[in-house]
């Protein structure tokens, strides 16, 4: 039976509330006992029945203040325990059991890699025991662990550590308590065999916080860099936001079997360790920068997410777009900062923008659900991040510091909705953000289009901007937002001019409010032909369709003062060359483009990873959502053509520069060095564009020669591409050679092998798949196998064999791992726009899945979704 649309609107407080939960672990791999003592207090006079949720438990007892109730006193069903004329105020003990090996969903308590794991957000908590298992219930827990001492000489749960000894039976026990509320979905327990590292960071107010970081055994020397992360995490939010960690331990594990990237459990994150364990001959500096970022995003949930959390999952964007925006500024603050809101918004084009293009378009506070689990989105996530941006925007820094405060003082302890927040905003500021609002509740990206007006005689420049918001799937009325435009304007000699706008002079930067369908600004004495530079840093997420002539878009690319508009002008040049190509199905690279590029190889005055940004071209995917019609092939063939174009006209430059960033220095992780051989890499990628003997042999040397992985798998990845098929093995095979035991390097030559243009390349994944080292159960060999083939090989996944592989996978996985096969299903469930003939087999690959007995209501809802948009 399909599951149920669950709507914002019903929203209900929780009839009954905890305040105090005790749970007692047996840990067993197979067979794991659960106790629980939990204390009710009525919070709706007229309720009678407490609802406690379930899912795969074996139940064995439930009794209230004591006694035993029997059948008449509760109904038990597979997903609920409700006891029927709840007193006021009672304590119920419930006994079941749980087989922690048996869950290969990666949600509730697992067994993998030897070590038992939890994972509870969001519904994971019903699998572990019966609860009231929602947000807004929040109670202190305290926790007792025990298991055999030989298999899980570590027990870690939340909070302080109170108690501990041997049993008998070579068990042994810890007892932890969490001083703090919080929500079931943040509880936390590990037990297992692992090693560890410690360090201490002391807060502001001078206390100690002890800080471990466990992992398997054997990984302790790839943990540094984490720790490091973290202390520089703890430091940022105490002065960014005034913000101390809580208690005197704060633990940290890393396991290899996970489904997202981590989860901020009080004071015991998890994390993946494919987003946590790096070194340098096995990590690359991509990953060194996303630890640090992400290390800083669990952080920071302990007051954005632990402290003050959401009263329901439609609430998700108030505690993870803030996160993300917080995580996102700390990477701005620590790493190249221009660099890294590029990056920010190059993710955003290419994850949530889709969304917003899918059948599953939702706004960042969604409406209404079935499975909650399908909105951990880039648009609930990212797009989040940029709705808190645009306020700070708004409102400036010094009045975003004091709304923060303000929440923080205001809500510590609670669970709330975004509303809540944005009414600090408001009265910290003074702002009225009722229109603004409309961000929560509207789904789709806005295209803005702009124009400039230079009246000679008058002197004015008159600025033009319209917004079109596209109907989307369930939302098809749109209203216009209210648009905050950072920007400025530039004479002819590329200087900025001061703003005057209805006689007020507003400095050479401001932020304009847009908040009709249509406005024009008119700005008053200018005095020669002016250029405009709009949405300066992104100031909002929307598509802007440039009305500028080519001519002033390269001078923009020359002078504009904001690197990041420099950038995006650079990308939509890129793009209209790119589209054009794909209309006539022919490459043309006009002069002035290759020149830009020129200019830029050469520029002392820009940073190496700022050229390297530069350099980079519009993915496949932003190119799909900027075509009217979506040909994989053709749009695969121009975007190398134009790549190989470039090579040829700008080959002496681009090898003076992989010359000149070539070093010999010991490997660091510095922004100066992460940017060296970001350079160095994308030159070495356009000098191989073409196989060219002579720059092919350069890579193979770097191949070959290399002291560490990113100049390694920048070398694999290119040799793959570009070498013919017979060096693409050789490296290929060479690289499964030295890390076919080290999960990180393995996970890399798996997504090298989905992203070869080969044409049998589905058989060679689905050989790859009985590899020994292959695991279906491990959500990273199957994102890095499947996801990378998906998002990263179009050419070969939007083919007949292509879309039938992934569905043959999915259908494995939906009963293995649903969470896993709902990310992936994505893939095949926007196709509006595709060839017909891909369209039917999509269609056809469909109807097979949803076919299937027991299908995952999570795949339900995104195929469902699919099929009603034809
Ligand atoms: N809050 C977490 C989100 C999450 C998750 C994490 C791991 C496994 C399954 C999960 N479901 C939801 C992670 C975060 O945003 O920080
Ligand atoms: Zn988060």
């Amino acid at each position: 039976m399909a599951k149920e649309v669950i709507y914002r609107k019903d929203y209900k407080a929780p009839d009954f509330l905890v305040d105090n939960v005790s749970l007692e672990f047996d840990l067993h791999e197979s067979k794991t006992l659960v106790k629980s003592r939990i204390e009710f207090k009525k919070s709706n006079a007229d309720a009678t029945d407490c609802v406690l949720y379930a899912d795969d438990l074996i139940f064995i007892s439930v009794s209230m203040n004591g006694e035993l109730l029997s059948i008449d006193d509760y109904i038990l069903s597979e997903n609920e325990l409700v006891v029927k004329n709840a007193p006021d105020e009672f304590f119920l003990e419930v006994e079941n059991e749980i087989n922690p090996k048996a869950n290969t969903s990666l949600s509730g308590l697992y067994y993998s890699s030897g070590n038992l794991t939890t994972q509870c957000e969001a519904q994971g908590f019903r699998r572990i025991t019966y609860y009231p298992d929602r947000p807004d219930v929040m109670a202190k827990f305290e926790v007792t662990l025990r298991g055999n001492k030989e298999n899980y000489p570590i027990l870690l749960s939340n909070g302080n550590l109170i108690d501990s000894g041997n049993l008998e039976d070579g068990r042994h026990f810890a007892k932890y308590e969490d001083p703090f509320k919080k929500p079931s979905y943040l509880f936390a327990l590990v037990a297992g065999k692992l090693d560890h590292i410690e360090d201490s960071f002391t807060t502001m107010s001078g206390k100690k916080v002890a800080l471990k970081i466990f992992c398997n055994p054997g990984n302790v020397n790839k943990c540094y860099h984490a720790m490091a992360s973290l202390k520089k995490a703890m430091k940022w939010d105490e002065e960014t936001y005034g913000r101390e960690y809580d208690l005197d331990i704060f633990n940290v594990v890393f396991v290899d079997d996970f489904n997202a990237g981590a989860m901020e459990n009080k004071s015991l994150n998890i994390f993946n360790s494919s987003c946590a364990l790096a070194d340098p001959i096995t990590a690359v500096d991509a990953e060194y920068q996303f630890i640090e970022t992400i290390i800083g995003h669990e952080y920071f949930h302990n007051w954005t997410g632990d402290r003050i959390t959401c009263r329901s999952w439609f609430e998700l964007t108030l505690k993870e777009g803030l996160t993300v925006f917080r995580h996102e500024s700390f990477g701005e603050s620590v790493q190249d900062r221009d660099v890294n809101r590029i990056g920010d918004v190059v993710k955003l084009r290419n994850i949530q923008l889709p969304e917003d293009l899918s059948p599953m378009a939702h706004s960042i506070r969604p409406d209404s659900f079935v499975e909650i689990e399908n909105f951990y989105t880039g648009t609930v996530y990212e797009k989040g991040a940029e709705v808190i941006r645009m306020m700070k925007t708004i409102i400036g820094d010094e009045n975003f510091r004091k709304a923060t405060d303000l929440y923080f003082e205001k809500f510590d302890g609670q669970a709330v909705a975004c509303d809540d927040f944005v009414s600090c905003m408001a009265e910290a500021s003074g702002f009225d953000f009722t229109h603004f609002k409309l961000w929560y509740s509207q789904a789709g990206t806005p295209i803005v289009t702009s124009t400039g007006e230079w009246d000679k005689i008058n002197r004015t420049y008159k600025i033009t901007l319209t917004q079109e918001n596209k109907p989307t799937n369930n939302q098809k009325e749109k209203l216009p937002l209210f648009i905050p435009v950072k920007m400025g304007i530039l004479n002819h000699e590329g200087q900025e001019i001061d703003l005057i706008l209805n006689g007020k002079n507003l400095g050479k930067e401001t932020v304009l409010h847009f908040t009709e369908e249509k406005t024009e600004f008119v700005f008053e004495e200018v005095h020669s032909q002016p250029v405009y530079s709009l949405f300066r840093d992104f100031s909002a997420p929307i598509i802007h369709k440039n009305k500028l002539e080519d001519e002033d878009k390269y001078f923009l690319v020359k002078h504009d003062t904001n690197p990041f508009c420099r950038w995006d002008i650079l990308q939509q040049l890129s793009m209209d060359i790119l589209l054009k190509s794909i209309h006539d199905e022919m490459v043309e690279v006009p002069e002035n483009f290759i020149e830009a590029f020129r200019i830029i190889l050469s520029d002392e005055n820009i940073s190496n990873s700022m050229k390297a940004t530069l350099l980079t071209l519009p993915s496949e995917k932003e190119i799909e959502s900027n075509c009217e019609f979506i040909d994989h092939q053709i749009i695969h063939k121009v975007r190398q053509e134009f790549i190989s174009l470039i090579s040829i006209k700008l080959h002496e430059e681009m090898m003076d520069v992989f010359g000149e960033t070539y070093s010999k220095k010991e490997y660091d992780v510095s922004a100066e060095e992460i940017g060296r051989r970001s350079l160095h890499n994308i030159c070495l990628s356009y000098l191989c564009a073409n196989g060219e003997k002579g720059s092919i042999h350069l890579a193979e040397h770097q191949y070959f020669h290399a002291d560490n992985m990113t100049d390694q798998y920048s070398a694999l990845n290119i040799l793959v591409s570009k070498a013919g098929e017979r060096t693409a093995e050789i490296v290929l095979d060479n690289f499964y050679d030295l890390y076919k035991d080290d999960i990180s390097g393995f996970n890399k030559w798996l997504s090298a092998q989905a992203r070869r243009d080969i044409d049998n390349i589905t058989d060679k994944l689905r050989e790859i798949m009985q590899y020994e080292k292959f695991s279906i159960t491990n959500p990273n060999n199957v994102r890095r196998l499947m996801g990378s083939f998906a998002m990263f090989n179009a050419n070969r996944f939007h083919t007949e064999e292509g879309y039938k592989f992934l569905t043959d996978v999915l259908i494995s996985l939906n009963t293995i791992n649903p969470n896993i096969a709902s990310g992936l299903v994505d893939h095949m469930c926007s196709f509006s726009k595709f060839k017909e003939e891909n369209k039917e087999i999509i269609l056809r690959e469909l109807k097979r899945l949803r076919s299937i007995d027991k299908l995952a209501p999570n795949l339900q809802e995104k195929i469902d979704n699919a099929l009603k948009a034809v």
